[in-house]
């Protein structure tokens, strides 16, 4: 019987001659270290063998908070292996996140970095979870003491198409995040298409600079380098000058549009250190024109913009074969192969090209639900199936898409997405704290920056700076409001709603000068 595990095809692309590199550390403890892909297959082996050994039930989730590492992504490769759900979880996330997180997916191995120890298994073990491991960026901790006792051989577990390979937790409307599951077909079919969309070649080398705990870093480019057979040249972190300084080894290239303004704002970037490189990818936010021109002005590169969602992969692609049309600065090209792609009004009625309406896609790459939401999932799904991406744009009559907004309250900053609801509701909980409307407004470094308009209590006494330094303490660094106003209304429109557009409008030059 085939085996339709993900790990299966990645484990089937590894090249003859295991003695390769396949990952080489640009940073971080003890780099340059390099990675053979002998190594891949027995630490993904030793840690399948590990996960096998604890006896999990079938569909276990491993949930994993650690840094960026090449054990960090053989852990996820294990769980693909071995055929459980991997469950990654952003480093920057505090305890009442990683609570909700544990408490919603009841994980029953959780992983995490030695110093958060203390806390992580504490709310592990309080949710249920009996097993819980450390991983060290360098390459210390239980995971590792524990794997080096297994056997390194390991026979890739069974699984079919609709088997869940990951759950990613995506922020709500309402607040609270709801866990994509993502099944092995969803990802095989969407990583088996960018292969020859994006015409991977054995001897690509990938600059991999992004966090390995969204689907940009962990499936997009870590799949396109592994089913390619190619090496990925390893950051940690990203660093705009020594990103530059390895381009001339690369070929490849993936990051979110704040990725690509560090670069140019850098003097080492220029023709001759692109020379050797063959794609430019960008994603997960809008990438202003102005930068894509910019970087053709500069390298001589036409970066390629694609969109995509946690729920979806990727969705749509600017063409990577000029004979396929041209890559249009502004537009996320056309549907991928095998990806439909419609636009629908506010009654779900067909609109012509060009018209702007909601975007709803079909796909062997669509999700198959939110993680114990059936009826938030029906909400997302029409009647005939299709979802409701909550993204608003238009397909022009030569089949190009243009994202021009967003019907979801939701603001991209640096890649990262933040919902105005979550943050409300901890402003809205402060003492002194009357109502508040979070928003997002230009920023030249993160696309878009988070900014809080507080109401005040009658009487009470609030500052902005207070507000800020307490939010610090309890969510994600990144979705800390980059400004805090206190007001004593919000404007509201003849409805009572709160114009959060006239609010926009008030704050838009706030980071841009
Ligand atoms: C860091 N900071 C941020 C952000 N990142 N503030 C707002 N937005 C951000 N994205 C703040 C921190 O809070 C901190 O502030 C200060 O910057 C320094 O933090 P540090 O971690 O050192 O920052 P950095 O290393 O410069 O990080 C910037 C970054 C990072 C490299 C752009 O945000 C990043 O890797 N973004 C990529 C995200 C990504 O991979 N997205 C893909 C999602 P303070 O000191 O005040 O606390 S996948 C997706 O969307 C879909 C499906 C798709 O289409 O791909
Ligand atoms: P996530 O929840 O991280 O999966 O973010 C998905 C959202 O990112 C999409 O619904 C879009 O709003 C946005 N997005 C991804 N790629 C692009 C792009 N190239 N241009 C504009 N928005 C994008």
């Amino acid at each position: 019987m085939k085996n339709n595990n993900l790990f299966a095809a990645l484990h089937a692309a590894f090249p003859t001659d295991l003695d390769r590199t396949a990952i080489e550390t640009a940073d971080g403890p003890g780099a340059p270290l390099y990675y053979r892909w002998r190594d891949l297959e027995r630490g993904t082996a030793m840690l399948a063998n590990l996960l096998r050994s604890l006896d999990l039930p079938a569909g276990a989730r491993i949930a994993v908070q650690t840094e960026k590492s090449v054990e960090a992504l053989m852990l996820y490769l294990a769980v693909l292996r071995a055929g459980y759900v991997y469950l990654p979880l952003n480093t920057a996330y505090q305890a009442g996140e990683i609570e909700y997180f544990i408490g919603n997916a009841e994980p029953s191995v959780v992983v995490c970095s030695g110093r958060n120890f203390g806390w992580v298994s504490k709310l592990a073990f309080k949710a249920g979870t009996r097993n819980v491991f450390t991983l060290n960026d360098d390459r210390s901790g239980s995971l590792l003491d524990r794997a080096a006792l297994m056997s390194d051989r390991h026979e890739v577990a069974q699984r079919s198409d609709d088997d869940l390979a990951a759950i990613l937790y995506t922020s709500g409307t309402t607040g609270r995040s709801k866990g994509a599951m993502l099944t092995h077909a969803n990802l095989l079919s969407n990583a088996l298409m960018l292969k020859d969309y994006w015409g991977w070649r054995a001897d690509d080398v990938l600059i991999h600079a992004l966090p390995i705990f969204h689907v940009h870093g962990l499936f997009v480019a870590s799949h396109g380098a592994l089913l390619a057979g190619a090496k990925m040249i390893w950051f940690a972190k990203f660093d705009a000058r020594k990103v530059i300084e390895r381009l001339p080894e690369a070929t490849v290239f993936m990051g979110v549009p704040t990725l690509y303004v560090r670069m140019l704002a850098e003097p080492g970037l220029s023709r001759q250190s692109c020379a050797h490189m063959r794609l430019f990818i960008a994603g997960s936010a809008p990438l202003l024109l102005e930068t894509f021109n910019e970087w053709t002005a500069r390298t001589s590169h036409t970066i390629l913009e694609r969109y995509g969602m946690s729920e979806t992969v990727m969705l749509s692609s600017n063409p990577y074969d000029p004979a396929q049309g041209e890559r249009r600065g502004g537009t996320v090209g056309l549907p991928l192969p095998g990806v439909g792609l419609r636009i629908r009004d506010d009654k779900g009625h067909p609109l012509p090209a060009g018209e702007i309406g909601h975007i709803e896609v079909k796909g062997p790459n669509v999700f198959k639900g939110y993680w114990r939401m059936p009826e938030k999932t029906a909400d997302d799904f029409t009647t005939d199936l299709w979802f409701k991406t909550g993204d608003v744009g238009k397909i022009g009559s030569d089949g190009y898409v243009t994202i021009v907004g967003r019907s979801k309250d939701l603001i991209i900053s640096g890649g990262y997405n933040v919902y105005p609801a979550e943050i409300e509701g901890y402003v809205n909980e402060m003492p002194g704290v009357a109502e508040s409307a979070v928003i997002g407004v230009p920023h030249a470094d993160f696309g878009e920056a988070v900014v809080a308009v507080v109401v005040r209590k009658p009487g009470a006494a609030l500052d902005g700076a207070t507000i800020g330094a307490e939010l610090k303490t309890q969510i994600a660094n990144f979705k800390v409001p980059k400004a805090v106003f206190v007001v004593d209304d919000l404007p509201r429109n003849a409805m009572g709603k709160v114009q959060k557009n006239l609010l926009r409008e008030q704050h838009k030059a706030l980071f841009t000068g």
